[in-house]
């Protein structure tokens, strides 16, 4: 479905195309999610539930892992934090009369926005093998029927066990001690597809994969470099920081192929000139990079602040490691390559420079546009290399700031959730659960495609998320699903991979986070980590959607006494009672979490420790920061070729589709549509407006083909065009993945433009 020309009714046409705006939010923000909140959930609803939205009081915003500020506003949320409340809270129902009416392969067909658009699920639902249709079954057959097919099978590593990042640290801790205490690390999650390499090349160079700055130091910094980000969509209310950097004296650069709405003028809404003036111009500068030029551009500016010893000797010679040879590997840069790589001028990369040296204490913030391309974890290292060589980590108003997805990726990170478990936090489970865990790494999310795939995991479980759509090579992974015996999603929302499943599938529906969440020993909170490391509760207060549904942690409670019986003497049923239980054996195992009862009770929580934010320590293997060579290989696209970034729109979470206006990019009513410069239009003799296939060209020889896209004529680099994900995931090849993250290289792939088949 996903590769054909929609013929849902729902879907394209008319499609419409206006210029671009320069601005974002503002009124028509408001507007918008007010709109969509009262389509989905009525007046009356909209404003009990978006009152509570991020008050300390309240629940955690599902929609993005940003910080909330110290002073909250009445309505500190944003447009598309609104979007993803409503999304969640809708009064639209998915119930077990919808699921008798719809076969399993007639859903298959439909979009994902359609499938999104039928509502809350509100019963478990079984579909057996051979059968084509879900049916009604009661939590104890269902938990029955996964519990019997993983004690079938010839060892746990035949099983996996994605998680999203939207479940709360209760149910993630549940989660991972589940799933080792049944005997496996396949614990795959979207963080692989994510962030995944800024973790890995910030633990390597500065010993913590996580960023290092808090919201005050953006008011500290002279500079901020926002790169391969788009704010203005995906964090709206990082632009509020922002304007609040800038009026305290930052200047701030976008590095980005687009010139992405909100970077440029921002028009705060809870401001009175945000809503009726110009507002904001945000960025001082815009460097229009070609995709994948970011390593370049950093190994540029690192060999002009060496040349001129515009460096921090002192903080190079105290705290780092690795700095000769980092010094002799730029002395050999190559200016043509660099130009070649980046797209820029010299001009562009010396502008930035000057502001680079006249500026103290810089923070470099980035999202997918850095981490989604083979060289996601050099490029990386890259801008670390470059704080580093000005001293800019572990001091206020500096650092790195990787700003994270889902609302509650990085929590789950902290707590367990890792296909690859440091060896101490397995020890830590050991002695506090008297069990011997999977010593050995699990599947993250390709390899766990390619074990689908081979037959080797035959149950395939996610706690929430959307994998069939989310995972790169659409066709391939399909096929890979297809294949096990099981398939078990625990969701909120219809989705693809209810229709596109093992033999036998289970839909197994839970509360959300708007929802309140009432267990024997009373209401319960959880608790989640924003993107700089600040653990706090949230509650939700609507009735659930369904008196069927169970919370994520009761489910996996349930599912684990079923799976495991006597096996372990882990006290399953206490803890879905009352996750105060589970908080406790937290404090116990996670570095960072002693007290965590009583710290998440403080309102507004607590933060996590950081050796270099907290003490500028360095816990890696050499002691020090590490300076790391990085190759910088000009990705070089054959003759009347592309490179293709997929990304978001302004009307979309991930897989979950709202709508279909990309309004500040000028589309409207349609998905199907693929940026490209005008000059290269002109080269490839391809009108605006034009109908055409995107072909995937990569080194297997497989054509991966995106029919039926309307050429839209766009100001991105030169050589580079853009189209929304998850459409264009058929076109991401399995195994083109970033080296040592292993994330799929959804940010670079090599196209072809043909007139639509
Ligand atoms: N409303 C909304 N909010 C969301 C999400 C959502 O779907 N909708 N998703 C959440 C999740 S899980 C995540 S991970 C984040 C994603 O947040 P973003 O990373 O902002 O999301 P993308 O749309 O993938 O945008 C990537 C940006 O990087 C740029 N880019 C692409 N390639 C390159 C490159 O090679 N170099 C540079 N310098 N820039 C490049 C693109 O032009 C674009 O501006 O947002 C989170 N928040
Ligand atoms: N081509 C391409 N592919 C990409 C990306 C890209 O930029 N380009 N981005 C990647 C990134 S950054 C990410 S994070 C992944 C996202 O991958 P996923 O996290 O797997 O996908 P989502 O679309 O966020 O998942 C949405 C589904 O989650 C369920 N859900 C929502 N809330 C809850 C909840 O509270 N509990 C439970 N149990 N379920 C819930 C709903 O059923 C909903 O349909 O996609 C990746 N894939
Ligand atoms: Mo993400």
């Amino acid at each position: 479905m996903t590769n054909e020309k929609p013929t849902d009714g729902l879907t394209e046409e008319p499609l419409k195309v206006t210029p671009p705006k320069e601005w974002s939010a503002g009124i028509p923000g408001v507007t918008k999610s007010l709109e969509y909140s009262y389509a989905q959930m009525g007046a009356g609803r909209s404003l009990k539930v978006l009152r509570k939205l991020n008050q300390k009081d309240g629940f955690d915003c599902p929609g993005c892992a940003w910080p909330d500020g110290e002073h909250r506003k009445m309505a500190e949320f944003c447009e598309n934090g609104a979007k993803a409340v409503a999304e969640e809270a809708t009064v639209r129902r998915v119930t077990p009369e919808f699921f008798a009416r719809h076969p399993v392969s007639e859903l298959a067909e439909r979009t994902d926005y359609w499938l999104g658009q039928q509502g809350r699920l509100t019963e478990p639902m079984f579909k057996p093998a051979g059968s084509d249709h879900y049916q009604p079954v009661t939590w104890t057959d269902a938990y029955g029927v996964v519990a019997e097919a993983l004690r079938g099978l010839g060892s746990p590593d035949e099983a996996a066990f994605y998680t999203s990042g939207r479940a709360s640290n209760e149910a993630a801790f549940a989660y991972q001690l589940f799933v080792r205490a049944f005997g496996t690390n396949n614990l795959p999650d979207c963080s692989n597809m994510c962030h995944e390499s800024s973790g890995s090349a910030l633990s390597q160079t500065i010993g913590v994969g996580k960023g290092s700055v808090s919201l005050d130091d953006l008011n500290k910094a002279d500079l901020i470099l926002v790169v391969g980000q788009n704010p203005g969509t995906n964090h709206p209310r990082m632009l509020s920081a922002l304007e609040e950097a800038k009026a305290a004296g930052a200047s701030i650069v976008a590095v980005n192929p687009l010139p992405e709405a909100g970077l440029i003028r921002f028009k705060n809404p809870q401001k009175p000139r945000g809503v009726v003036g110009r507002g904001t111009k945000l960025a001082d500068d815009f460097l229009q990079i070609r995709v994948n030029g970011d390593l370049a551009l950093f190994q540029a500016i690192n060999r002009m602040l060496l040349d001129a010893d515009a460096i921090d000797r002192a903080f190079i010679d105290e705290h780092s490691s690795g700095f000769e040879e980092y010094a002799a590997h730029l002395r050999k840069l190559d200016w043509d390559d660099v130009l070649a790589a980046t797209g820029l001028t010299r001009a562009d990369i010396e502008r930035l420079y000057a502001r680079v040296v006249r500026s103290e204490r810089i923070i470099v913030c980035w999202a997918m546009g850095l981490t989604q391309h083979r060289n996601s974890v050099p490029t990386i290292r890259e801008v670390v290399n470059f704080l580093m060589l000005r001293g800019n980590l572990g001091r206020p108003g500096a650092g790195v700031c990787p700003v994270r997805g889902h609302s509650n990726v990085q929590g789950d990170r902290t707590m367990g959730i890792w296909e690859k478990p440091p060896a101490h936090f397995l020890e830590a489970l050991e002695k506090e659960f008297g069990f011997r865990p999977p010593q050995h790494h699990g599947y993250d999310t390709v390899e766990t495609i390619r074990a689908m795939r081979d037959g080797t995991v035959k149950v395939f479980f996610a706690l929430g998320g959307n994998f069939v759509a989310a995972t790169p090579d659409t066709d391939a992974t399909m096929a890979a699903v297809r294949r096990t015996a099981l398939t078990v999603q625990v969701s909120t929302k219809l989705n693809r991979s209810h229709a596109v499943t093992g033999e036998a599938a289970l839909i197994l529906p839970t509360l959300g986070r708007t929802e309140v969440d009432v267990q024997p020993s009373g209401a319960q909170f959880v608790t989640v980590e924003d993107s700089m490391s600040a653990v706090h509760a949230s509650s939700g207060t609507l009735e659930p959607a369904s008196e069927h549904l169970r919370s994520e942690v009761r489910i996996v409670c349930e599912l684990a006494q079923a799976t495991l019986g006597d096996r372990t003497t882990i006290p399953w049923a206490a803890f879905a009672d009352d996750y105060g239980l589970i908080r406790e054996r937290i404090e116990r195992v996670v570095p960072g979490c002693d007290n965590y009862r009583e710290k998440v009770a403080r309102p507004g929580g607590f933060v996590l420790p950081h050796a270099v934010r907290d003490r500028r320590k360095f816990n890696t293997a050499t002691g020090k920061a590490n300076f790391t060579v990085n190759d910088l290989v000009v990705l070089r696209v054959p003759e009347g070729h592309l490179l293709l970034q997929t990304l978001r729109s302004h009307d979309q979470y991930n897989t979950t589709i709202y709508g279909l206006e990309d309004r500040y990019r000028g589309v409207h009513g349609g998905r199907r549509v693929v940026f490209v410069n005008p000059d290269d239009l002109t080269e490839l003799g391809i009108a605006d407006g034009q109908y055409v296939d995107l072909v995937g060209v990569w080194r297997d020889g497989v054509t991966r083909r995106a029919a039926h896209f309307r050429v839209v004529s766009y100001p991105t680099a030169r050589g580079c065009a853009a189209a929304y994900y998850p459409e264009t995931n058929v076109l991401v090849p399995l195994d083109s993945t970033a080296e040592v993250s292993n994330t799929p290289t959804s940010k670079s792939v090599i196209i072809r433009l043909e007139n639509a088949s």
